[in-house]
């Protein structure tokens, strides 16, 4: 898979990108990921990608030129030829989770647009973009962070990926519920032990106590997880 990244602060991606999970799928060669600078399809002496909102108000907007010429000259134009699946990371776009990232696993080549400013013109949405993507409703400063938790959220889903066990029946179980408790050693710490069925060896009673606690934690803080987790299996 291949990522391109448009930004106006591309330098923030170097380290991102350099390591931990996706800097290992990077050298693994299970994607190519580039950061490009948005200031590089400016032609003015002042290299400008915003400009004042028509109709007034407070603060700036994208300008449409350099975010299209940037997006062509990655993608193609948009429409049934093009390769590639341009995103745009924003809080009017449709909310990430887990079903989308998987599709989005499934593309041969991302280009993803952050966002700056108060927004971006509506025209260059709809020239250069094809599906609008929030991570979640809280108000943060541009789309770069939120471009990491897609490109972060991608990867592991790739085949050789860190984090992509084979689905063992456990796993595949345990979709859509939320973890429960683990521990590591020692046994006892501060006058605390780790609870004693995962120390017994019984590997049935492991697994029927850690499918209940997942159920509990599930039910208690995210009901809505619970209620999508019983449609897949029935
Ligand atoms: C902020 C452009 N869903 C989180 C999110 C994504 C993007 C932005 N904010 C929050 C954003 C300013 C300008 C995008």
């Amino acid at each position: 898979m291949r990522i391109d990244v448009v930004s106006i602060f591309p330098q923030l991606f170097e380290p991102f990108f350099a390591e931990s999970m996706v800097g290992i799928a990077r050298d693994q060669g299970l994607a190519k990921l580039v950061a490009h600078d948005l200031r590089q399809w400016t032609d003015d002496r002042h290299r400008t990608v915003d400009d004042a909102p028509y109709g007034g108000g407070p603060g700036m907007v994208m300008k449409p030129e350099p975010l299209v010429a940037a997006v062509e000259a990655l993608a193609g134009e948009r429409g049934p030829q093009r390769k590639a699946r341009v995103v745009l990371l924003t809080p009017q776009g449709r909310r990430l989770d887990q079903t989308r990232l998987q599709a989005l696993a499934g593309e041969e080549h991302l280009v993803l647009v952050c966002g700056r400013y108060e927004g971006v013109d509506q025209r260059a949405i709809e020239l250069a973009v094809d599906e609008e993507i929030s991570i979640g409703d809280y108000v943060l400063s541009g789309g770069e962070v939120p471009a990491m938790v897609l490109i972060e959220g991608v990867l592991r889903l790739l085949p050789g990926a860190l984090g992509n066990p084979e689905s063992s029946e456990q796993e595949s179980f345990q979709q859509g519920l939320l973890e429960g408790p683990q521990y590591t050693r020692p046994a006892r710490f501060r006058d605390r032990d780790v609870p004693e069925v995962l120390r017994s060896g019984d590997h049935r009673a492991i697994a029927q106590w850690r499918e209940e606690r997942s159920k509990e934690i599930t039910r208690r803080r995210r009901p809505d997880l619970l209620r999508h987790a019983e449609e897949e299996s029935s």
